[in-house]
């Protein structure tokens, strides 16, 4: 039988979550808060409220998730029957370090990691771990402001230090910081909130600040790699990137160059992850911005000695941009003769992404052109509202389609195109928290945890048809035709 959709020997068919987003358990075994902790319940039009430390009256989504704390083993069951090769998950680093400059880790904390990762190894699925992902310790914000202060370099340090030491032997594929490039897009306070612990102060440049903290992040990410690599030579450690491409809504000229300088801000920290130095294009601006950016000489050398084995990244969704005046959109922070729009040529889901499996290979190819290093697909997937009928079953063939189109765009990259991807980890294999909204019922799973939005349910666990339909690729090794 032919088979035309067939994969690479080896390829890391996965699924994937964050720490915060599943394991609840928030203030157990000695745990610190975290910036995730703080973060109220929002939907499609209300964004999440960043709150100072937990208030009684508010709901926090991520206080109980979905209790993966205490139900990993159960689910880690169903994702060996699915046949998952591979799990990306996080550490919480509040955790490790309930203040963040705590000089010894928590012992409770290690023991829990050391658990998850055994009971993995155990079913034959490998963890792939990141070390950040909008999990930093609270204190580190209330007492040093977050990332803009240069000491959670040394912070963040010490905690990569301390787990890969630990994990040496039971986990090999790590990533820095998720999504590192999600603040400097947008500048809402919820992306800064969440990748630097870092809130605006009146007076602010938001650009310049954003910059700096970040910069902070790409210098503790190359140490993290560095001291990594001593521990275990083994280690893979990449970085984690957001790609969502961005088209020219027309081919007027100044439409491609508008595309392509907004390309180029979310392509910076790859840049630097992959090439260890600060490009060009950068430096130029911060000089006309007035920005006073600070880094040392010993920094920049430890940007040179970092740089990342592979390159992760979640892909959901393309945009397009435009200069044309007739045009509706909405206006690009700091790049005024540009507007994003929406694209008349893709559908989007119920929270207004665009579905755009094509734009995963245009992705794969244009990040392989850049910087020839192996790709690893560590979120894809498809926010859905779910509905169970009434003979119990979940039939979300919306998912399959969007699943399948991608998982077919990831195939022609490989097989058309020469691109050398290492896996494939669809996000939210389990029901969970949204990062963006806070919702439980904006659904990537393909395990149902009955739980809503208000935190009503029983937190019980349900195949739904897309069970079956990913455990049959992962057996075939790909699609069937
Ligand atoms: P939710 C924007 C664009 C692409 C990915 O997002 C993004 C975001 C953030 O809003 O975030 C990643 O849950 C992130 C995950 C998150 C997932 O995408 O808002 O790494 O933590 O859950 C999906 O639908």
């Amino acid at each position: 039988e032919e088979r035309k959709y067939e994969f690479p020997k080896d390829f890391l068919w996965g699924g994937a979550v964050a720490a915060h987003q599943v394991e609840g358990a928030y203030d157990v075994d000695g745990k610190g808060l975290s910036t995730a902790d703080v973060l109220t319940a929002g939907n499609q039009k209300t964004p999440r409220q960043i709150t100072k430390g937990v208030l009684s009256d508010q709901y926090y989504p991520n206080h109980e998730a979905i209790d993966f704390y205490h139900r990993y083993k159960e689910d880690i069951k169903l994702f060996k029957e699915l046949g998952l090769k591979a799990f990306r998950t996080s550490i919480n680093w509040a955790r490790i370090f309930p203040n963040g400059d705590d000089s010894v880790p928590n012992e409770a904390g290690l023991k829990f990691y050391d658990d998850l990762f055994d009971e993995l190894l155990r079913n034959g699925i490998e963890p792939v771990v990141t070390l950040s992902h909008f999990e930093i310790p609270y204190a580190l914000y209330e007492n040093y402001g977050g990332f803009k202060n240069r000491k959670l370099i040394t912070f963040f340090a010490w905690y990569a230090e301390t787990v890969m030491r630990r994990y040496k032997d039971k986990v090999k594929y790590w990533m820095t910081f998720n999504e590192i490039n999600n603040q400097l897009d947008r500048f809402d306070e919820l992306h800064t909130w969440t990748n630097s612990a870092v809130l605006f102060d009146e007076g602010d440049n938001k650009e310049e600040v954003t910059v700096q903290a970040s910069l902070n992040e790409l210098i503790a990410s190359a140490k993290a790699v560095k001291i990594g690599k001593e521990i275990n030579p083994n280690f893979q450690i990449g970085c984690m990137m957001a790609y969502v491409p961005v088209y020219p809504y027309a081919c007027h000229p100044k439409d491609m160059l508008a595309s392509s300088k907004m390309m180029e801000r979310r392509f910076f920290y790859s840049d630097v992850h992959v090439r260890g130095e600060i490009p060009t294009y950068a430096l130029k601006r911060w000089k006309n911005e007035g920005f006073d950016i600070k880094y040392t000489a010993e920094e920049l050398d430890a940007l040179r000695q970092g740089t990342v084995d592979y390159i992760g990244f979640s892909y959901y969704m393309s945009k397009a941009v435009t200069t044309l005046d007739d045009v509706y959109g909405d206006p690009v922070r700091d790049f005024p003769e540009a507007k994003v729009v929406g694209n008349p040529y893709l559908d989007t889901n119920d929270w207004g992404w665009q579905i755009d499996p094509d734009g995963l290979r245009y992705t794969l190819n244009t990040v392989y052109q850049r910087y020839n290093k192996p790709l690893f697909i560590v979120e894809n997937g498809m926010g859905a509202y779910d509905k169970i009928d009434a003979d119990g079953k979940i039939r979300d063939d919306y998912r399959v389609a969007y699943l399948e189109a991608h998982i077919k765009a990831m195939h022609e990259a490989i097989s058309i195109d020469g691109v050398d991807v290492m896996g494939y980890t669809p996000w939210g294999v389990i029901d969970i928290v949204s990062f963006g909204s806070g919702e439980m019922e904006k659904r990537y799973g393909i395990i149902h945890v009955d739980k809503d939005n208000q935190g009503h349910g029983t937190l019980e666990r349900r195949k739904k048809e897309s069970f079956a339909w990913y455990q049959k690729v992962i057996e075939a090794n790909g699609l069937q035709g």
